[in-house]
């Protein structure tokens, strides 16, 4: 049986994950289901590098211990992953002591050969890259990585003979073409042996600067550097060099960003070289992820935050927009508008549409049973023809670490079914009564949506699942759906009478930026206008009439129980008949001399056979209604305002 290994970067835990960790991450766990597909045995490492200056001075940040730091880091790492529908991984931690014994078996081992030797080194070291760098790799004097100047540090370490491998690296990688890909960073890694800037590594630091690391085996004064620590755990996490796993599935596959060619171009094909190891198949070598344009950092702001992402759009669109959108081994802009159209444009209308109405019609027309797949015409042998074909291609161009083009291949054949769907009319055929050929022209849509969903399981597990299941295949994102080598060949109807969803709706359609942001205007003017229509301006209050009075006379409508007929006299303004709901709270003679406010410049109104000239103000208190007067007695007419 095939077997595939992959590992991520071991990323550091000095802070935590983000949209570049995420990527390699899911590339990963992508290509361990395309090599299930295949029948292969596969599971990827992933994991957290917990030794070093770098995250002693994070914790000390924070002001917590080295270990409780990582270990809440770490955890941060681990709860992400399955969020975003990775699985198939087994997560190492450089703290872990049987990585720890690992490390320090073959160090005694590379010491045992003389490749390690012990001298006095001045350099420059940058603490970020955890590294000393040569005057000529500096640029203007700077990290060309951080552009912060080095330390200048003088001190005796350990080195690892790393000079004695280069011509042979050299030389590997020369004749062997495939051994870091893409082709731009095989180049690079060719100049870097070329430029002659690479001399022995230094692989330790005296326990008076860095305690926090796993010690020489043979000299305790000395912890070993972080990096000859971390590329351990590619075997260590296989249970090192004896271990079964090792045997089962070294030489395996590595996976970077361009961030950290050299330690795995140059420094670990040397170590492993040193230590009698088989070097890796691969190293494929992917772009930054950036963000506005510029690289992500938290000073800038603008980190993608890839939980926050799948929650929003959802793990699968998110996901696939990823793969869609970097063209392995170049930088990629990450942008939510650009999402949001992929995602609408690829799988809103091309995918889900495709989805929705076969599987519409397959209710309408089929009673939601999968139909009889009858002699095939030539139209269909053409769709037959181009799913083997896409399919194949979508493959291979997966297996090259080329996603976008391999999705772009599989998207010809999602377009043919849509447009297959137009051409043979469904509708057309049950209207002239056609049974067969209408079958067969269902039958051949659902078979052609099975092809796409198990192509799709790599980059979209679940949806891949949701999609089978709709076409009455209960899969879960751990089963292994089928073996693509067959799949690719042959094209069989699903079994006649399987019963089908009776609709779809796995990608609905997003909502870009400028449409929310339409959206939350419109809302806004309709807020607004809501307002206008419930508040008034001083104007409007101004125009109303409203006077002191006291009541004279007050009485029972005739006509109606629960209204008091009251007279009010508003001084110049005379003697006024009001009407008011007043009779279940006041007897008639306790209103007489009360001084009340009244709203005068009301339309007069007629209850009951008695006209009101206006209304009498109260307030409500605990279900009862109470008459509105002024705290003394004030003239007869006066105004409130
Ligand atoms: O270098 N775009 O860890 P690290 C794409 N511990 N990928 C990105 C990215 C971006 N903007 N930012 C980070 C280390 N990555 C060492 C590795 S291995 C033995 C030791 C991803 O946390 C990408 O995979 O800095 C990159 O190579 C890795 O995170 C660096 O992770």
């Amino acid at each position: 049986m095939n077997r595939f290994y992959i590992t991520t970067p071991i990323y550091y835990v000095n802070a935590r994950p983000h949209l570049g960790h995420s990527y390699s991450t899911m590339v990963a766990d992508a290509l361990v289901r395309l090599h299930r597909l295949q029948g292969e045995e596969a599971f990827f490492v992933t994991g957290s590098d917990e030794h070093g200056d770098k995250i002693v001075q994070a914790a000390e940040k924070v002001g917590k211990d080295p270990q409780s730091f990582v270990d809440e880091i770490s955890l941060l790492f681990q709860t992400l992953w399955p969020q975003l529908g990775i699985e198939n991984y087994r997560f190492a931690r450089t703290t872990d002591p049987a990585h720890a014994k690992i490390v320090q078996d073959l160090l005694q081992k590379v010491y045992d050969a003389g490749d390690i030797y012990f001298g006095e080194f001045s350099g420059h070291y940058c603490y970020g890259c955890e590294r000393f760098y040569t005057e000529k790799e500096l640029v203007d004097g700077l990290c060309p990585q951080h552009l912060t100047s080095p330390a200048l540090i003088s001190e005796k370490n350990y080195f690892f003979k790393m000079s004695k491998y280069l011509p042979w690296l050299k030389e590997y990688i020369e004749t062997h073409p495939d051994f870091i890909r893409p082709e731009r960073y095989r180049s690079e890694a060719l100049g870097m042996l070329e430029a002659g800037a690479l001399d022995d590594l230094c692989i330790s630091r005296p326990k008076t600067r860095l305690t926090w690391g796993i010690d020489l085996p043979f000299d305790h004064n000395y912890v070993c550097y972080v990096w000859f620590d971390a590329l351990l755990t590619y075997i260590s996490a296989l249970g090192g060099p004896s271990g079964t796993d090792f045997a089962t599935f070294w030489p395996g596959e590595h996976l970077v960003a361009k961030d950290i060619l050299k330690p795995h171009a140059v420094f670990w094909p040397a170590m492993l070289k040193s230590m009698g190891l088989p070097l890796y198949k691969h190293l494929n070598v992917h772009g930054y992820w950036l963000s506005r344009d510029t690289k992500m950092s938290k000073s800038l702001g603008n980190i993608v935050d890839p939980k926050a992402m799948a929650d929003a759009y959802g793990i699968d669109a998110f996901r696939y927009y990823l793969f869609r959108e970097m063209h392995f081994g170049s930088d990629a802009s990450f942008s939510e508008e650009n999402m949001v159209a992929r995602i609408n444009a690829d799988l809103a209308n091309d995918l889900g549409n495709l989805f929705s109405r076969v599987l519409a019609m397959a209710a309408k027309y089929c009673s939601s049973r999968a139909p009889k797949m009858g002699t095939l015409t030539e139209e269909d042998t053409v769709l037959v023809d181009l799913c083997s074909h896409a399919m194949q291609n979508f493959l291979q161009l997966f297996s090259a670490i080329k996603f976008a083009e391999g999705l772009e291949s599989l998207w010809e054949f999602v377009r043919a079914l849509n447009k297959y769907v137009d051409s043979q009319a469904p509708w057309a055929l049950a209207k002239k009564n056609e049974t067969e050929r209408l079958a067969t022209v269902m039958a051949v849509l659902l078979a052609g949506m099975r092809k796409i969903a198990l192509c799709l399981w790599p980059v979209m597990p679940t949806a891949s699942c949701t999609m089978l299941k709709q076409l009455g295949i209960d899969v879960d994102t751990q089963t292994v759906p089928c073996s693509m080598d067959y799949e690719c060949t042959h094209f069989d109807a699903l079994p006649e009478g399987q019963e089908l969803a009776l609709k779809s709706n796995i990608f609905p359609r997003r909502e870009s930026k400028d449409e929310k942001k339409d959206k939350a205007t419109k809302k806004e003017q309709n807020e607004a206008k809501a307002e206008e229509n419930t508040t008034i301006d001083i104007g409007a209050f101004h125009a109303l009439d409203i006077r002191v009075g006291t009541i004279e006379q007050a009485e029972k409508h005739p006509n109606a129980d629960t209204i008091l007929v009251l007279h009010i006299d508003f001084g110049s303004l005379g003697v006024r008949q009001i009407l008011s709901g007043l009779a279940a709270y006041y007897k008639p003679e306790e209103l007489v001399h009360k001084q009340v406010v009244a709203l005068l410049n009301l339309k007069p109104r007629k209850i009951r056979g008695l006209v009101s000239n206006g209304m009498v103000l109260t307030a409500e208190s605990d279900g009862k209604v109470v008459l509105l007067s002024p705290e003394h007695l004030v003239d007869n007419g006066g105004t409130v305002g």
